[in-house]
C-alpha cells in the first residue's frame, strides 16, 4: 500500500460495505481502505471483484472481535479512520439465534472502539493532536426506535428514544450505547448514523426485495409474513453510502444523523412493484402456469415482535449536510431488479 491515508473499514464483503467500497475508492483517491471481514455465510468477496486488484484497497478475514488482529490492523497499516459495518443484520436469524448478535454487534464494536481509543488517544503527546483527530463512523439502524404508529407525522428523529424490540435491534442499539460513551467519557471523535431500509445490487438472499425477486423467478410462493401491511422506509443503497461519505467527512463530532428516503411502503406495495416490473420484463408465462407473478403472494405466519412501521426524518442530514437521495423509489427499484436478472442469468 501507499503513502495515503488508511481506513478501516469493517464488513465489505456484505451487502452496504460492497456498494460503499468501490464507490468510496473511485471518489478519493487519497485513501486506501483496508476490509476486514470475517466471510460469515453473510459476506461474499465476490461482491468486491471492482476493487480487489486496487493497489488501494486490502482485505483481510478476520473477526472484529479478534482484539489481537485488530490491534495489528491498526499498527501494521496506520489506521487514520474506522467506518463499521460489520455486524449480523438479518432479524429474523437474531429471533433464532441472539447470542452472535451480542457477540459481534456489541462485543465487536466495543473492542474496535477500544483499540481505537488505545491507538488514537494514548499516543504520546507530540503525536496527540493529529491522532486525535482520527474519526470513527459507526453505521446503525433505525430499527433502534422501535416502531413507529400509523400517523404518517409520526417520524424517527435523532431524538426519538431508543426502544428496540429485537435481539438485533437492541444488539444495534447497545452498540450505537457504547460508540457514545467512548465519546463522552474519552473524547473518541465519534459520529453515529442511523439509516431505515436499504435495497439494491448485492443484498443478501435472505432478505425481503432478493427474495420476492428470486421466488418470482423460480415460481415459488413469495412469503408475506402478517398481513403484509407493516411499512418500511427503503432507500436505494448508494443513496446511503453518499450520505454515509458526507457524514463521515462533514458530520460534526459526537453527532448522530438519521439517513431515510421518505418512502415509506408497505411489503404488499413493494410486492406490486416489482412483480409489476417483472410481468413486464420476464412475463410468467414464459417461465411458469401464471397470469402474473401476483399469483404467489402467499401469507404466512407473522415475525415475532415485528414492527408495524420505520419513517425516518431525514431534515437534519439533509439541511446540515446537503444530503438528498438521488434515486426515487421507482428508478432505484428498477435498476435493482435489473442488476439480480443479470445476475440469474435474464438480461432483457
Ligand atoms: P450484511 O449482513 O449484508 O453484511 C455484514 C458483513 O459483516 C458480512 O460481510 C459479514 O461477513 C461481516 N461480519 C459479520 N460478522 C463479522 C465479524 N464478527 N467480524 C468481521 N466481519 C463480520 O449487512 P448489511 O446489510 O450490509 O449491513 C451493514 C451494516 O449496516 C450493519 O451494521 C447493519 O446493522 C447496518 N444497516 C443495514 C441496513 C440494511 O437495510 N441492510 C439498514 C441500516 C443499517
Ligand atoms: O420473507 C419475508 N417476508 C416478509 O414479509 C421477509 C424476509 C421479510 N418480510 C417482511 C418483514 C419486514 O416487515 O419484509 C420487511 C423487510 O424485512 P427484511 O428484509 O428482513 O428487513 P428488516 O427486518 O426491515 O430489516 C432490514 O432493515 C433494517 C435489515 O435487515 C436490517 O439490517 C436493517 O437494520
Amino acid at each position: 500500500m501507499n503513502k495515503n491515508k488508511t481506513i478501516l473499514v469493517t464488513g465489505c464483503a456484505g451487502f452496504i460495505g460492497s456498494n460503499f467500497v468501490p464507490y468510496f475508492i473511485d471518489k478519493y483517491e487519497n485513501y486506501n481502505v483496508v476490509n476486514l471481514d470475517l466471510l460469515t455465510y453473510a459476506g461474499n468477496l465476490e461482491n468486491l471483484k471492482e476493487v480487489e486488484n486496487n493497489p488501494r484497497y486490502k482485505f483481510i478475514k478476520g473477526d472484529i472481535c479478534n482484539r489481537e488482529l485488530v490491534e495489528f490492523i491498526f499498527d501494521e497499516y496506520d489506521v487514520r479512520g474506522v467506518i463499521h459495518f460489520a455486524a449480523e443484520s438479518h432479524v429474523d436469524n437474531s429471533i433464532k439465534n441472539p447470542g452472535v448478535f451480542v457477540e459481534t454487534n456489541v462485543n465487536g464494536t466495543f473492542t474496535l472502539l477500544d483499540v481505537a481509543k488505545k491507538k488514537w488517544m494514548e499516543r504520546p503527546f507530540t503525536y496527540y493532536k493529529e491522532y486525535q483527530e482520527c474519526r470513527f463512523h459507526h453505521i446503525s439502524t433505525d430499527e433502534v426506535y422501535g416502531t413507529l404508529s400509523d400517523d404518517p407525522k409520526d417520524l424517527f428523529t435523532e431524538d426519538t428514544p431508543y426502544a428496540p424490540n429485537s435481539p438485533y435491534s437492541a444488539s444495534k442499539a447497545s452498540s450505537d450505547m457504547i460508540v457514545r460513551s467512548y465519546q463522552e467519557t474519552y473524547g473518541l471523535n465519534t459520529v453515529i448514523t442511523n439509516c431505515s431500509n436499504n435495497y439494491g445490487p448485492k443484498q443478501h438472499d435472505e432478505k425481503f426485495i432478493p427474495i420476492i425477486i428470486r421466488k418470482c423467478l423460480t415460481g415459488e410462493n413469495i412469503p408475506i409474513y402478517g398481513d403484509g401491511k407493516n411499512i418500511r422506509d427503503w432507500l436505494y443503497v448508494l443513496d446511503h453510502c453518499k450520505g454515509i461519505d458526507l457524514v463521515y467527512h462533514i458530520g460534526k463530532e459526537a453527532n448522530v444523523y438519521n439517513i431515510g428516503g421518505r418512502n415509506e411502503r408497505t411489503n404488499l406495495q413493494i410486492v406490486d412493484a416489482i412483480t409489476t416490473i417483472l410481468d413486464e420484463k420476464v412475463p410468467p408465462k414464459e417461465r411458469i402456469d401464471k397470469d402474473s407473478y401476483k399469483e404467489l403472494i402467499a401469507f404466512v405466519e407473522d415475525r415475532a415482535g415485528h414492527d408495524r412501521r420505520y419513517a425516518i426524518d431525514a431534515t437534519k442530514v439533509e439541511n446540515e449536510l446537503g444530503w438528498k437521495a438521488d434515486e426515487n423509489f421507482d428508478s432505484g427499484i428498477l435498476k435493482t431488479v435489473d442488476w439480480y436478472l443479470e445476475k440469474y442469468g435474464i438480461v432483457r
